[in-house]
């Protein structure tokens, strides 16, 4: 227990393309062939009350990443209000598109916008926790079959050398990729996200790709620095079969954690300092993939809010004997009106987790700024920090503050 409250960290993440605005890569193309018909699609996609409280999902506009929240050039005022919220640790992530804009040539000027990022953060004692790969693609890579090529590991390699070199000396924490399931599931089983290819045989060729990715960027920056904490983002949901007793419903969840959690663990065997976990939901599957929930207390977004599914996910990771960050936990709430329950909740039972002996050493809420939230645009509102897209204006909103407030005043005793 000693060991954990000197080491706990807990802030907010973000990721360059939600946040940064101007960025030129896979998904900005994807979004101007995309918005007219993502804007259409809505109408059916959501529920009244979402499309009646959301009327800009209507809108081509809302699928536009754009400027964002011009993060790229405001992040030191940023950063200062995360620092106002006392956080003492911050995740972001690099954008490939930025620094390797074509195949093989680095742009330096980029490079130094992110050593500025990562000395701007240690200056405010904020503890940069830095993602290599969060989704997006240069176009170069994406042209060449993107996470599905053969060579994506290759690529990818030489990439995190690159980063190795340039920012080891000043990072201590790396995730080298963000939630590998949700992107396959998106682009290659459901084929909803670029590249749309609805393929079992790709899906399964990327998350191996993006496993064995791993691997080797974690042999290269423990070489380039031996002291580094490696780790990747790892999406799961708390799942329970729909009905207890239903055999199918059984094995559609043991299939679940089979591939979204055995499977990612036993392929980057001992290339792990830590693992990262990234807990939204809880589902209830009904064989083979339905998943259906309660409905009782739900995000803007629909997502059942479950806390206590955070504590069941550490459990199940304990076996794993490594120290875990919770890298992501938020929900989409405009009103601010669940947020605070939801943090106090989900903080609650993180440390019924650790009182059960489980090394949880850090809680990054998603998000530090309301952002860009892929296929669905901008009308989801996750951030600790509300945005006015028109004005860049940042607005801290009261939950922000309550979770400040517990982490200062609520005597965890993770502290
Ligand atoms: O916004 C995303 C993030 O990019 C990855 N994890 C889940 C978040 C909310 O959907």
């Amino acid at each position: 227990m000693k060991k954990q409250k000197s080491q706990f960290f807990w802030g907010s993440s973000t990721s360059s393309h939600q946040v940064e605005g101007d960025n030129h890569n896979d998904w900005s193309q994807w979004e101007k062939q995309n918005a007219e018909r993502l804007a259409k699609e809505a109408k059916n996609k959501w529920t009244d009350w979402q499309a009646r409280k959301f009327p800009t999902m209507l809108k081509a506009q809302n699928y536009i990443s754009g400027k964002a929240c011009d993060h790229y050039n405001r992040y030191e005022k940023d950063f200062n209000l995360a620092k106002s919220l006392s956080h003492n640790a911050h995740r972001f992530s690099l954008e490939w598109s930025r620094i390797e804009p074509e195949e093989g040539k680095f742009n330096q000027e980029a490079i130094e916008h992110y050593r500025q990022v990562i000395l701007a953060l240690k200056k405010r004692e904020l503890e940069p926790f830095v993602t290599i790969w969060h989704w997006t693609l240069p176009c170069w890579l994406a042209e060449k079959g993107g996470i599905a090529s053969l060579d994506f590991p290759q690529y990818f390699a030489k990439f995190t050398q690159k980063i190795a070199t340039e920012f080891s000396g000043e990072v201590k924490f790396w995730i080298t990729l963000n939630e590998p399931t949700v992107v396959v599931g998106n682009a290659y089983l459901k084929g909803i996200w670029p590249p749309q290819k609805k393929c079992p045989r790709l899906a399964f060729r990327a998350y191996k790709n993006l496993l064995a990715s791993h691997n080797l960027a974690y042999d290269i920056l423990k070489k380039v620095n031996p002291e580094s904490q490696i780790g990747f983002a790892n999406n799961l949901n708390f799942m329970e079969p729909y009905y207890r007793y239903c055999p199918a419903d059984n094995f559609s969840v043991w299939l679940y954690y089979r591939l979204a959690e055995r499977m990612a663990y036993k392929r980057t065997a001992g290339k792990n300092d830590f693992l990262a976990l990234q807990y939204y939901f809880h589902d209830r599957i009904r064989f083979p993939f339905f998943r259906r929930h309660e409905n009782k207390k739900v995000s803007d977004l629909g997502w059942e809010i479950y806390p206590r599914g955070l504590y069941e996910l550490l459990k199940r990771l304990r076996k794993y004997n490594l120290p875990i960050y919770i890298t992501e936990n938020g929900l989409a709430d405009q009103d601010d009106s669940q947020r605070k329950e939801f943090i106090q909740k989900h903080i609650f039972w993180m440390q019924k987790a650790i009182q059960k002996g489980v090394d949880v050493r850090g809680y990054f809420y998603w998000s530090l700024l309301d952002n860009f939230e892929w296929d669905k645009g901008f009308w989801p509102r996750f951030g600790l920090i509300g945005i006015d897209y028109r004005t860049q204006k940042r607005t801290i909103r009261k939950s922000a503050v309550e979770y400040r407030n517990l982490f200062l005043y609520g005597e965890l005793e993770i502290l």
